[in-house]
């Protein structure tokens, strides 16, 4: 090695250091640090000093005593007995030390009090918003088409970045149920070799308000009432209502939550988006403005709102049970990431819609979304508290070629989410946490406080110094270098210097986006949005609020006012300014395409009278097709040659896709005693819902008479019936791919 080279002089550097403080070398105790400063400040980057000959350390090792190596299961508990908490064996958890069997309790009894003290303890503050959710481990690949917008590395041609992603509701408590109408959260952490990125998005490209001073004004209304904490995890309430009726820039977020984008069939089937506009700069140091895009391979898909209502109580963790055991089958959940980019001009509009107004959205017509990467979730967290609920996303954290805009909504966000975490996760040293931790080397001066569980060694936490030989150095602000370069702001110009309390005139359109969603909805979708309206404001107290939101939907549109006026028995009012006109974007319909069935659930109906063999091909053929075959019979065992997953008592049509007859399953012994007719009452049932529910409905065989019994008419749309199960399959699977038969309730809305 050239031994002018500063790497090489750092190694002399440290060496000298060392020999110097071995213990009983020749100098006079007292020195601050390892190393010795020369007079000048240093200049050279070098590894951290070593500590000094006198000191130690605590020994690596895991939280739980196991030793420090790269095998993460070494975090978990070690060991076959049971300990306390420092390691000590236990021959007794069963009873605490008393004074004779009947007591009193002894004080002196360590492991009684370790016990309590630590169950005592066991919750933490739930998140203030979006405290219910469900996360998964997996990978980012990026497909190097990003080069020319960002230089981040995060999307080099190839690289694989691990990521950690938390599906969450907004409003309702951590043990609230999944399927509420209400927007949910899409936050993913990329540990990428720069540092941690996070996209904290949201399934709604828009949000209710325009500048984040707003938002305890929207949780409060959205959050239960306080004087009864009721209604829990759901916007239809008088104080929701009444603020989004006053606060009419909310309208465009409030319409896409009455939406089907409200109630999604799975984590896996949302859209996800970063909202705000981002900055991007390149390696040739251009900056463009980009909105983020995740696109689920399986297309966007919605529960119906009976549904929806029905999971909350049958399955109220439906949707954290669909996304774990979709990935234990292996049926990983997939979505690509892409970007619309904008020029980054100073007005930082385009065609005139401002993308610093996080309630605008940019329709895909006029600026496509470029695919970038794919991102893959392949294995379900290990500790939910560990991973999920300790996980803590921010918008700060951005890596090199990504950085944030001046949008209001954004700028505050970037003060609440470090903030939030001191109360949450109980001080400053939440990046610690190992769901948290960086994938890249740390070095950040930031020291001690609660639960710090770094060492560091040195005596200069403080820049500049000399005593740890300079140490950290600044990186490099060239982009060439991955290996040495820093996150550096984009260098824009701010337009204004003048302090105010204000907002852009751009800002005061509240209603032609509200419009253009409105218009872009299938007839289908327009009246589940027109359903869900009506259904929201019917729960509501206040006629004044019913009246004012009608007020709002009449800037919106006409009909969808009509028809919510007429749900509520109150008349439709005129709009108070000329409609806008705005062209429809086909991209935010839902409807209309074929998608992958991959993980679908099929519910097959059997009893002892149904063909074996024709059980089993359909079994095969559904297997084969990555769906999930569950074989429903009137008991538990084995019938028809098949194990059974769900009995009649157990099943409810809203966890299944689609329903399968195969024979006509007379009433089981625990029907219970009304009269009955020659169809068990829940596989009536089960028929019954599906067929409301759009969903494909068919008889196999002798399942056909039994759909017939159940009143589903052989001619409706999304309705089969075969003798044979590779013909059934066939069709089956095209009904799927569609998600919903929807052509079976011809829509009354145009
Ligand atoms: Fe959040 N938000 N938010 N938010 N948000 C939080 O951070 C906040 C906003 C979003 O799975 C909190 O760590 C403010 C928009 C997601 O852990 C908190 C404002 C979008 C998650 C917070 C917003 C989001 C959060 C609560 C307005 C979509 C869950 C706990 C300025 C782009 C992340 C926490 C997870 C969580 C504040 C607006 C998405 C309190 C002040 C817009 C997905 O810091």
């Amino acid at each position: 090695m050239d031994p002018t080279t500063p790497i090489a002089k750092a190694a002399d550097k440290l060496e000298e250091a060392a020999e110097r403080l071995l213990p009983g070398s020749p100098v006079p105790p007292g020195a601050p640090g390892s190393g010795t400063p020369g007079v000048e400040e240093p200049t050279a980057p070098q590894p951290p000093l070593p500590p000094k000959g006198d000191q130690s350390a605590p020994a690596p090792g895991s939280a739980t005593g196991a030793p420090a190596t790269t095998d993460p299961r070494h975090r978990a508990q070690q060991g076959r007995w049971l300990t306390t908490a420092t390691g000590v064996r236990l021959h007794d958890t069963d009873h605490s030390l008393k004074a004779g069997p009947r007591g009193p309790t002894l004080l002196q009894d360590h492991h009684l009090r370790e016990k309590l003290m630590h169950f005592d303890h066991e919750r933490i503050p739930e998140r203030v918003v979006h405290a219910r959710g469900a996360a998964a481990h997996g990978r980012f690949t990026g497909y190097g088409t990003a080069a020319s917008v960002s230089l981040a590395s995060v999307f080099d041609e190839g690289r694989e970045t691990p990521v950690f992603v938390r599906f969450s509701t907004v409003l309702g408590s951590r043990g609230s149920a999944d399927t509420v109408r209400d927007t949910r959260g899409f936050a993913t952490k990329f540990y990428t070799d720069e540092g941690v990125w996070d996209l904290v998005g949201n399934n709604i490209p828009v949000f209710f308000i325009q500048d984040g001073i707003k938002f305890p004004d929207v949780v409060h209304a959205g959050k239960p009432h306080p004087d009864r904490e009721i209604p829990q995890a759901q916007s239809a309430h008088d104080s929701f209502w009444d603020f989004v009726s006053l606060h009419t820039e909310a309208q465009h977020h409030t319409i896409w939550n009455m939406s089907d984008r409200g109630i999604p069939r799975s984590y896996r089937m949302m859209e996800g988006f970063g909202v705000h506009t981002f900055r991007c700069t390149n390696a040739e140091g251009a900056t463009s403005l980009v909105k983020f895009h995740w696109k689920p391979k399986l297309g966007v898909h919605s529960l119906t709102w009976e549904e929806a209502q029905m999971l909350n109580g049958f399955d109220p963790d439906f949707h954290r049970r669909d996304l774990a055991d979709a990935i234990e089958s292996g049926a990983f959940p997939e979505w690509e990431l892409g970007i619309q980019v904008f020029e980054d001009n100073p007005e930082q509009m385009f065609e005139g819609i401002d993308l610093l107004d996080s309630t605008k959205l940019v329709p895909e017509e006029l600026a496509p979304v470029q695919p970038i990467g794919r991102l893959v979730l392949d294995a379900n967290p290990t500790n939910y508290f560990a991973e999920t609920e300790q996980v803590a996303f921010h918008t700060g954290h951005l890596v090199p070629g990504i950085d944030g805009t001046d949008d209001p909504l954004l700028q505050a966000r970037n003060f609440s989410y470090l903030d939030t975490q001191l109360t949450r996760l109980g001080g400053p040293n939440f990046n610690q946490l190992p769901i948290n931790r960086p994938h890249a080397p740390v070095n950040d001066m930031l020291r001690d406080g609660m639960h710090q569980s770094a060492v560091h060694s040195g005596v200069a936490p403080y820049q500049p110094n000399s005593l740890d030989g300079g140490c950290p150095f600044h990186a490099t602000t060239d982009p060439d270098d991955p290996a040495t370069r820093a996150f550096v702001e984009a260098m824009v110009t701010v337009s204004e210097g003048r302090k105010v309390r204000a907002q852009p005139a751009s800002y005061d359109d509240h209603f032609s986006q509200v419009r253009l969603f409105w218009r872009s909805l299938t007839p289908t979708e327009r009246e589940h949005v027109a359903r869900a309206y009506t259904f929201e404001l019917g729960k509501c107290y206040e006629q004044a609020i019913k009246e004012r939101q009608l007020l709002a939907l009449a800037q919106i549109d006409p009909v969808l006012c009509a028809e919510v006026a007429q749900g509520l028995g109150l008349p439709a009012p005129e709009p108070t300014a000329p409609l806008a006109d705005p062209d429809p974007s086909p991209a935010l319909s839902q409807l209309g395409d074929t998608w992958p069935i991959a993980g679908r659930m099929v519910g097959i109906v059997v009893d002892d009278t149904s063909d074996a063999d024709q059980v089993a091909a359909l079994r095969t053929a559904a297997f084969e097709a990555g769906t999930v075959p569950l074989v429903v019979a009137p008991h538990g065992g084995e019938v028809a040659g098949a194990t059974v997953q769900r009995t009649f008592a157990t099943v409810r049509s809203v966890e299944l896709d689609a329903v399968v007859l195969t024979t006509v399953t007379a009433p089981a012994p625990d029907a219970g005693n009304s009269l009955l007719g020659d169809l068990d009452p829940r596989v009536r049932l089960l028929v019954e819902e599906a067929f409301r529910h759009a969903k494909p409905v068919a008889g196999l065989g002798r399942g056909g008479e039994a759909l017939l019994a159940a009143g589903v008419p052989a001619d409706a749309a999304g309705v089969l019936t075969a003798g044979d199960a590779t013909a059934l399959w066939s069709d089956l699977t095209d009904l799927l791919a569609a998600h919903r038969a929807w052509d079976r309730f011809p829509p009354s809305l145009t």
